[in-house]
């Protein structure tokens, strides 16, 4: 196997490595992603495209409480609108089943569909029916992610994460939600993306609800994990027929240097951003490694917890984005060193398909009972603009083309890749950066909520036309 992913797919495929819609996307003929069952989706969240945040009875989340705070997300913005999709869902769908995409991965907005003393909210639930139904009608594969960071306040207001309550109660609301919208639902994932939840709501407190200490990002993991695995047999009790699984992001991190401080350091970085979360999941135990990097901060575990996190998963769902350059910073840790001269993205992130590759084929190595994977987010933030109708997103078509050779190379290497989402359908809020941060394939004019559609999702489209007609 070749080292880059780009030089690859660039080999294979000359014409297509420049990122421009008049090239045709044509994988090679050996590729998976010419395979029928090859799922190719996008992705979106609650919280990031709903808006309506005090309607039909929808509670207060963390992030609405987060964002109204000066200084914690840039220019000010909240979710208070967002995409408007509460209202607009209808057309929305309308849109992803035009482009031809296979998949939809949505989350629910827990304080949506529950009051404070967890009575069903029959109008939040039926927003839920209704779009899920319609897009069952539209033969759309459905990936329902339960936890995409709306905590309701009022469990925040008694310890959130920090309380190992909130797994009990996330247990009842996976039993609300399983019962209620069996047989729309192909997977669930419980979480999204905990690492994000425990380590920059609770950890460094960039996220909601804020909070800065490293002892309690490792509590509110555990207590996120075992919400996790709390939920999955509820899940398979109410909703026999559909796949049960959970949705890590993972971070590539190399050394700065070949020296041993560096590499341990590179070490570390993956066990902070990747074992911490699958080690427990896979292996059934915390990576002793993290507690080097953070001393003193094991979390209170109790009898039975490891076994209740480690239950089979049917899929494991795969969040990818860039790589991190790293050096020892001396101590225990690591320290970021950012490569100059590569290609970033409007975030700053460095486009790195071959670390997606590369962990993907290293988890294959670690874990020996690793279940199937979808890639359950890829993408990129650009800055997008309209311009006579049109919004020439090259740099995001290149990183899709180039990620999609990556991950058509894991499988080539014996990873079980079952399917691929693009975050994200629309331009959405991006969490601390508002609304400044484009990932879309759709542009979203927030003044007026016209969507219009890049030229990345029309080229997608195009690919997914091509497949049909081949199969
Ligand atoms: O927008 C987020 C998403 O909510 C979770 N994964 C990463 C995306 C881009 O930052």
């Amino acid at each position: 196997m070749a080292n880059d992913a780009s030089a690859v797919f660039d080999t294979l495929s000359p014409a297509v490595s420049k990122g421009s819609l008049a090239d045709p996307f044509t994988p090679p003929v050996d590729s998976s992603l010419w395979r029928k069952n090859f799922l190719l989706g996008a992705a979106t969240a609650s919280y990031q495209i709903e808006g309506a945040v005090d309607e039909d009875g929808r509670l207060p989340s963390i992030w609405d409480t987060f964002s109204a705070k000066p200084g914690k997300v840039l220019a000010g913005d909240t979710g208070a609108v967002a995409c408007d999709h509460y209202h607009r869902w209808e057309a929305d769908i309308e849109m992803l089943a035009s482009l031809g995409l296979e998949g939809y991965r949505l989350s629910i907005a827990w304080p949506r569909v529950m009051d404070t003393a967890g009575v069903p909210n029959r109008k939040g639930l039926d927003f839920y029916k209704r779009l899920l139904n319609r897009l069952k009608e539209k033969d759309i594969t459905t990936f329902v992610t339960l936890y995409h960071w709306d905590l309701p306040q009022h469990l925040e207001d008694r310890g959130g994460w920090l309380n190992r309550d909130t797994a009990y109660r996330f247990a009842d609301y996976a039993d609300l939600m399983s019962r209620e919208l069996a047989g729309t639902v192909d997977a669930w994932a419980t979480l999204n993306e905990p690492w994000c939840s425990a380590y920059l709501g609770y950890g460094n407190g960039h996220h909601a609800p804020g909070l800065a200490n490293d002892r309690f990002a490792t509590q509110a993991m555990h207590h996120l994990l075992l919400a996790h695995g709390l939920a999955v047999p509820v899940l398979r009790v109410n909703d026999p027929a559909s796949q049960k699984g959970i949705v890590a992001n993972i971070g590539r991190g190399t050394p700065n240097s070949d020296s041993a401080a560096d590499q341990r350091a590179a070490h570390l970085f993956e066990v902070q951003h990747n074992a911490w979360i699958l080690d427990p999941l896979l292996k059934g135990a915390y990576p002793q490694d993290l507690f080097e990097l953070w001393p003193g901060t094991e979390p209170l575990v109790l009898d039975g917890d490891m076994q209740t996190i480690s239950a089979p998963l049917d899929f494991l769902g795969i969040n990818y984005y860039f790589r991190t350059n790293v050096a020892s910073d001396g101590a225990h840790g690591f320290r970021d060193v950012p490569l100059e001269g590569v290609e970033r993205t409007q975030m700053g992130w460095e486009v790195y398909p071959d670390g997606l590759r590369d962990l993907l084929t290293g988890f294959k190595r670690t874990y020996h009972n690793l279940p199937p994977i979808y890639i359950t987010e890829n993408g990129m933030a650009s800055d997008d603009q309209v311009t006579d109708g049109h919004v020439d997103d090259t740099q995001r078509i290149s990183f899709l083309k180039r990620h999609l050779a990556a991950v058509d190379q894991a499988i080539k290497a014996g990873v079980d890749i079952r399917g691929y989402f693009l975050w994200s359908l629309m331009d959405n809020f991006e969490w601390a950066f508002g609304y400044e941060r484009r990932f879309g394939v759709v542009h979203v004019d927030y003044s007026t909520q016209k969507r219009t559609v890049k030229r990345s999702a029309e080229w997608v489209a195009k690919f997914l036309k091509e497949r049909k007609a081949r199969a």
